[in-house]
């Protein structure tokens, strides 16, 4: 991937044209039961190396925004390329990023909007069975009386604008750039 940067490919290009579609073949051969967990981790850790040499091409440099996003992947789901991603995009832009990694569970999310005050809190499933979890953060954050301090996105595989208006979210990401886009809205809306 050095190697194409330095070729002249593009960040966008290697990310979108090669990594994602790579990431989507394991995952249909994974499916289809032809290759097995060890091979869809390694492609993952591949993937999470990958962008970090990518990231700092991603950079929006012709858009600084300033506000604070507090990510993370809800409890019970370790997929965290996507949230990565997410991330990556979101500093890009200028945007400071507190990442609490994967499986987290509602009270630490609750403890870390006490500590650093997010403006926007964005939540990442990839399992039908862990999606439920989005809806015990922003509950729990709303019986703490801390709804009106935090927008909350939510993303991932599985999760619809539908679901994520159902669970009382102020948007949802389809892809990164998605989220990016939308950060950016409910930061102005703020303004
Ligand atoms: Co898992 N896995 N996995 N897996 N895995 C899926 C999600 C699955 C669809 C595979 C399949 O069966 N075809 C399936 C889920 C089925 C379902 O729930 N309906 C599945 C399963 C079943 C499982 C296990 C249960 C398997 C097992 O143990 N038997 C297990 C569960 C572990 C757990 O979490 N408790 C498991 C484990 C794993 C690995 C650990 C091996 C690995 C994860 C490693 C890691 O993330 N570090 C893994 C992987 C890699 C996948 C696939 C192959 C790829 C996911 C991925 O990274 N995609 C996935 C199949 C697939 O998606 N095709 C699969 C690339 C990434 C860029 O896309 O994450 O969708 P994505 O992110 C997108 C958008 O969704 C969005 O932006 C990104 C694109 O720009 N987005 C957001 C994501 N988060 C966002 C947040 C936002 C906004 C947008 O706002 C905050």
């Amino acid at each position: 991937m050095k190697m194409a940067l330095q070729a002249g490919e593009k960040a966008d290009a290697i990310l979108h044209q090669g990594l994602i579609p790579a990431m989507g073949y394991v995952g249909e051969r994974f499916k289809n039961n032809e290759v097995f967990i060890p091979e869809v981790l390694l492609s993952a850790r591949t993937m999470n190396e990958a962008l970090l040499v990518l990231e700092p091409f991603l950079a929006d440099k012709d858009t600084q925004s300033s506000g604070t996003v507090l990510l993370g992947t809800v409890k019970g789901d370790v997929h965290d390329i996507g949230k990565n991603l997410v991330g990556v995009m979101l500093k890009g832009a200028g945007f400071k990023v507190y990442d609490l990694g994967v499986n987290v569970s509602h009270d630490v999310f609750l403890q870390k909007i006490e500590e650093i005050r997010p403006d926007v809190l964005g939540l990442s499933a990839l399992l039908t069975t862990t999606m439920p979890c989005m809806k015990e953060v922003i509950d729990a954050i709303k019986n703490a009386g801390l709804r009106d301090r935090v927008k909350i996105v939510v993303g991932g595989a599985p999760v619809t604008k539908t679901y994520a208006e159902g669970i009382g979210a102020d948007g949802f990401g389809e892809d990164a750039g998605d989220a990016l886009g939308l950060v950016k809205k409910l930061m102005d809306a703020r303004a």
